[in-house]
């Protein structure tokens, strides 16, 4: 089902309070011509605490782009699946957070300096407004607005942003009906003069399988959590590959020349048994896929994967992403990569 209204709001912030019900932190924002209300989780409706990234550094591919195509402030409707694929957030596919266990639980609220998420959300947002160009890229649900006045800043309307977390993995009967691909919410930061984002990234507990809170699979069209990727061995069979067993460490995406047949990913292979490779599969930014055939990588070892000139897998110049599935679709690892990094010619990315 997915969210019924995606958007992207782009502004900056006036001021922030905590809800009355602890669960949200409310950021009154200002898009130029009108103000909003975004409702950013903080707690989980059980009680039980957000994973979150707040990265002072981040950097992605996407991030160009949403410069270049919303250079203004203002309210941008992303409900088209295309269009949620060229611009939404998707903390899975567009390889955001790299390793979940970089998502670190937080309370909404604790005894002393940053080290909860109303201090880290209201530090950040103040940082924002203390730099006039700096611009609050927020990605969420709209929900319908009323012409009453809103409920925490009186002296705006009913209008605003929620869902600002990831949505996809709920489980079954608990936000379900909100997951889907390409619509994660999130608030990004940019600071012109630094020429640097802040991201901040949230999740919920129950969005990651308990067995193994490290790892998240979901459907590439529902955005369902997909069930018994939890390995479980089996005697007398080969161990499962699991999520990081086989790793993309390296690429050439810029390759001198002319790039047909040049462009390559490095993998490393970081179990101590060789793993067969074939009907693996290599997947680029836009979806287009190599496989990879009758290679095998030895245990311990990399392997070069050179990406053949008829292939329509292309590692783009101006940013892109990688993702490795295995023989079931499952992605093991994915990176991304930005123009920036990849405007060398010759130089190998390094992941
Ligand atoms: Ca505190
Ligand atoms: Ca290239
Ligand atoms: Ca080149």
């Amino acid at each position: 089902m997915g969210l019924k209204d995606y958007h992207l709001f782009v502004g900056r912030y006036d001021r922030g309070l905590m809800a009355g019900d602890a669960n949200h932190f409310e950021v009154k924002l200002n898009t130029g011509n009108d103000f909003y209300r975004l409702a950013v989780n903080v707690r989980s409706q059980d009680g039980s605490m957000l994973l979150s990234v707040f990265d002072e550094n981040f950097q992605h591919e996407l991030l160009g782009r949403l410069l270049d195509t919303f250079p203004t402030d203002g309210v941008y409707e992303l409900n088209e699946l295309a269009k949620r694929k060229q611009f939404g957030l998707d903390f899975l596919r567009r390889n955001m957070v790299g390793d979940f266990n970089k998502m670190i639980p937080l309370p909404n609220n604790a005894p002393g300096l940053d080290n909860d998420l109303q201090d880290k959300l209201t530090l950040a947002l103040d940082k924002s407004k203390a730099d006039p160009k700096s611009r609050i890229f927020a990605f969420g649900e709209q929900w319908p607005g009323t012409s009453k006045p809103d409920k925490y800043f009186n002296e705006i309307k009913d209008q605003g942003l929620h869902d600002i977390h990831m949505n996809q993995g709920n489980p079954k009967g608990s936000h379900d009906q909100d997951n889907g691909v390409y619509q994660d919410g999130g608030l990004l930061i940019y600071y012109p003069s630094l020429n640097r984002w802040t991201a901040i990234l949230l999740a919920f507990q129950t969005q990651f399988n308990t067995l193994n809170p490290t790892t998240l699979h979901t459907d590439d069209v529902t955005g369902n959590r997909i069930s018994g990727t939890v390995p479980t061995p089996t005697p007398g069979q080969p161990d499962v590959v699991v999520d990081g067993d086989v790793v993309i460490i390296a690429a050439l995406v810029n390759p001198k020349g002319n790039e047909k047949g040049k462009e390559k990913v490095i993998l490393l292979n970081t179990t101590d048994e060789a793993i067969s490779l074939n009907g693996w599969k290599l997947v680029d930014r836009t979806h287009e896929e190599f496989e990879i055939k009758n290679l095998s990588i030895d245990a311990g070892s990399t392997l070069e994967i050179k990406i053949p000139a008829s292939s329509n897998f292309n590692l783009g110049n101006k940013g892109g992403t990688i993702s490795l599935l295995n023989t079931q679709g499952i992605k093991t690892h994915g990176v991304q990569y930005t123009k920036e990094q990849a405007k060398t010619e010759g130089k190998i990315i390094r992941f």
